[in-house]
């Protein structure tokens, strides 16, 4: 029986016999990393468990090319050191497998830098990290009981054989110089063989990935797992690093005093205009009602009254409009963002970015969107999607604009599915539930899904016999939006059930278009062929309907007005100043209707009269401007008055977000006031936090 006391020794010596073999047998201790931290990487594959996503034969190249890549610099080292080098990359590999796992279960997404720097996020995983850990994760740290006592030994080692050297590796006992350079010469050559190897394996394959299934995928980065999907996780956190540190460090400059200054005094001009309406009777009208906003997706306003083969599409909406404020010319302004764009512009108030999203590129930039504002004034605020909440990385940018909770897919019960998620109708059913529940004064936030393109309906919610369309993209969609207005009457009649409808202000706008662009089925729907002008109507305009508690301003209003209109509107009728808030947009619904210019994001806009369309070349004058009551092209002076001020809210909206200027206004206001100097007219009161 061995006893007790001999136990070290025996165990002193298999780590002996293995250092031993490992130094023999060169590089075996590589493979042995391989094989290992390809098993985790299979393992992590199988306990995220993301739908349609198995680690294939082109997934397992690539997260074997990332190894090779994090490792390729170790061959630089004599063999103990390379061993403690591989023993700490396990470590700190399935380590960082590990916290991701965990923040999959709750957040369906990957740690992302943003997300470290956001700490209140991780916080929010909390009192459930319990239920979040399963004991067959303890797979992805196994070795770990091998490996760690065996590099305590090799360091140990190392340090007793210094004097002896006796792998002879550590150029202690003076070996020869010819010999020292062929082993520098070796190493090196070996090290960037499996570097070159390594990046063929994985930039390589993404390479030829992003030019055909994955196209657009690391432009649009909408989804952190779908870009692990093309990447592997090693993968994903070398992009994400790379990502951030190229938007934040390599391609950003610091705004010059110069464009701070030209940036706070332009939207202290439009804080200006709106402080002039305070003393509008609007102003402060349905001062501590709740508010209800719900976007909805793909939802154009050329559905509002329309009807196929006799048949009314959006019943509810148009019963809706009518005792609502409706307005009829209202715009879109979203680009590459999507969804995210709408949110962004419709909660925050400022323009979205030329590429990418504000919601994956400036997650933790400082903004005063409607949410944070409310919040401060004693609103309990909550955000509802049934969708997964990493998608637009919507946890961590709600966690930034304010909200107390996000009800994302993972709090709903999905007992009628359709397209992507859960239907709508469940949907509002089971948020009305929640609303219902809340600390009043409350604002929710609600976003649909069901009409997301390609309107796939279940058979059963097919309900419009909608004639020679059918079998088409537009059949589908007019199939799902009338199953969404649909939604929405229940909606409206659950409110009115709870009691919330007299006290709330029920408001409802379309994200974005239907992403159809087949014009020959819109000319078959409307009966007409369309000019440019009116393809350009059709493909901007949402419906934006402001329900009132008591039903007041109820009819049509036909002031133009955009997304970035939606925040100013619903503030002022709640009587909170907005004049020293970053805002650009302007109240829609005052005693006079204001006039406006509406900005789209390729610098095309409308004053209500003129539409005017840039030209690819960006000269102003190569541009076309129409009348739109004339539904004809005119002479584009009439339209080159305003190009500059598009440009300038383009670009001053940029300056503030890229480079994160309110944060800039607060802090030169805190040092105005410190100073006992007069406080400039910022906001001071957080970026919507
Ligand atoms: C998913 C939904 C869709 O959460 O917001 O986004 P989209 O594809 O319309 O931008
Ligand atoms: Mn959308």
């Amino acid at each position: 029986m061995l006893s007790y006391t001999n136990q070290p020794n025996a165990a002193r010596r298999m780590m002996r016999f293995t250092l031993d073999w490992l130094n023999r047998l060169k590089g075996v201790d590589v493979f042995f990393f391989f094989v290992v931290m390809l098993l985790k990487q299979l393992w992590f594959n199988r306990l995220i468990h993301v739908p349609n996503m198995d680690m294939n034969g082109y997934d397992t190249v690539v997260a074997i090319g990332t190894l090779a890549l994090v490792t390729f610099w170790t061959f630089w080292l004599p063999t103990r050191g390379r061993i403690i080098a591989l023993i700490v990359l396990d470590i700190l590999l399935s380590f960082i497998m590990y916290a991701d796992l965990i923040y999959y279960r709750y957040f369906q997404d990957f740690i992302s830098v943003p997300v470290l720097l956001q700490a209140n996020q991780v916080d929010s995983l909390g009192e459930s990290i319990g239920t979040l850990m399963h004991a067959k994760d303890f797979l992805l740290a196994i070795d770990w009981l091998l490996v760690i006592p065996f590099a305590v030994y090799v360091i140990w080692k190392g340090r007793s054989d210094l004097r002896r050297d006796s792998y002879g590796y550590g150029y202690s006992s003076s070996p020869r110089k010819s010999s020292v350079w062929r082993k520098i010469t070796i190493r090196v050559a070996v090290s960037a063989a499996i570097f070159a190897i390594g990046m063929t394996m994985s930039i390589g394959n993404v390479n030829e990935a992003k030019k055909t299934w994955a196209l657009g995928l690391f432009d649009g980065n909408w989804w952190n797992v779908s870009l692990y999907n093309v990447t592997g996780i090693v993968g994903f956190h070398g992009y994400d690093i790379y990502r951030y540190a190229k938007l934040h460090w390599v391609d950003s400059e610091q705004a010059s005093a110069e464009e701070t200054a030209e940036a706070l005094a332009f939207t202290e001009t439009r804080g200006d205009n709106r402080q002039a309406l305070e003393s509008d009777p609007t102003f402060g009208e349905y001062k501590g009602s709740n508010v209800i906003l719900v976007q909805m997706e793909a939802f154009q306003n050329f559905m509002i009254g329309k009807s196929i083969g006799g048949q009314e599409i959006t019943p509810n909406l148009n019963k809706l409009v009518k005792e609502s404020a409706y307005f009829s010319q209202f715009y879109h302004q979203t680009a590459q963002g999507r969804t995210s764009d709408a949110d962004f512009l419709s909660n925050c108030s400022l323009q979205p970015l030329m590429s990418g999203s504000v919601f994956i590129q400036y997650p933790n930039h400082q903004y005063n969107c409607m949410t944070g504002t409310l919040k401060e004034n004693g609103y309990t605020t909550a955000a509802f999607h049934a969708y997964e909440g990493g998608f637009w990385n919507r946890n961590t940018m709600y966690a930034n604009m304010g909200y107390d909770t996000f009800y994302s897919k993972k709090n709903y019960t999905i007992d009628e599915p359709v397209g992507w998620s859960l239907g709508d109708t469940s949907f509002f059913r089971q948020s009305a539930d929640i609303i219902a529940k809340q600390q009043e004064p409350f604002y929710s936030f609600l976003i649909t899904l069901s009409s997301h393109y390609p309107f796939t309906m279940p058979e059963a919610d097919q309900t419009l016999d909608v004639g020679e369309l059918d079998g088409t993209l537009m059949g589908d969609y007019l199939q799902s939006i009338h199953y969404v207005d649909a939604s929405i009457g229940s909606f409206i009649d659950d409110l009115k059930a709870k009691g919330l409808w007299n006290n709330t202000i029920v408001a409802f706008y379309g994200d974005h278009d239907n992403s159809i662009r087949d014009w020959s089925l819109f000319e078959k729907f409307l009966g007409q062929p369309l000019n440019d002008l009116q393809r350009e109507m059709i493909l901007k305009q949402v419906p934006f309907i402001v329900h009132l508690p008591d039903g007041k301003y109820a009819g049509t209003h036909t002031n133009v007005g955009g997304q970035l209109d939606v925040t100013p509107t619903l503030l002022h009728l709640l009587g909170i100043s907005t004049a020293d808030k970053t805002l650009l947009g302007q109240p829609l619904i005052t005693s006079q209707p204001q006039s406006k210019l509406v900005v789209q994001r390729n610098g095309a806009f409308t004053d209500g009269t003129v539409y005017y369309m840039p030209s690819g070349d960006a000269v102003a004058e190569n541009g076309k401007c129409w009348n739109i009551a004339a539904n004809a092209p005119t002479d584009v002076q009439s339209c080159l008055g305003s190009v500059d001020d598009a440009r300038a809210e383009l670009s001053m909206s940029d300056q503030i977000v890229q480079h994160d200027l309110i944060a800039s206004f607060r802090a030169a206001a805190v040092e105005a006031s410190a100073d006992g100097g007069e406080a400039t007219a910022v906001s001071t009161s957080g970026a919507g936090k």
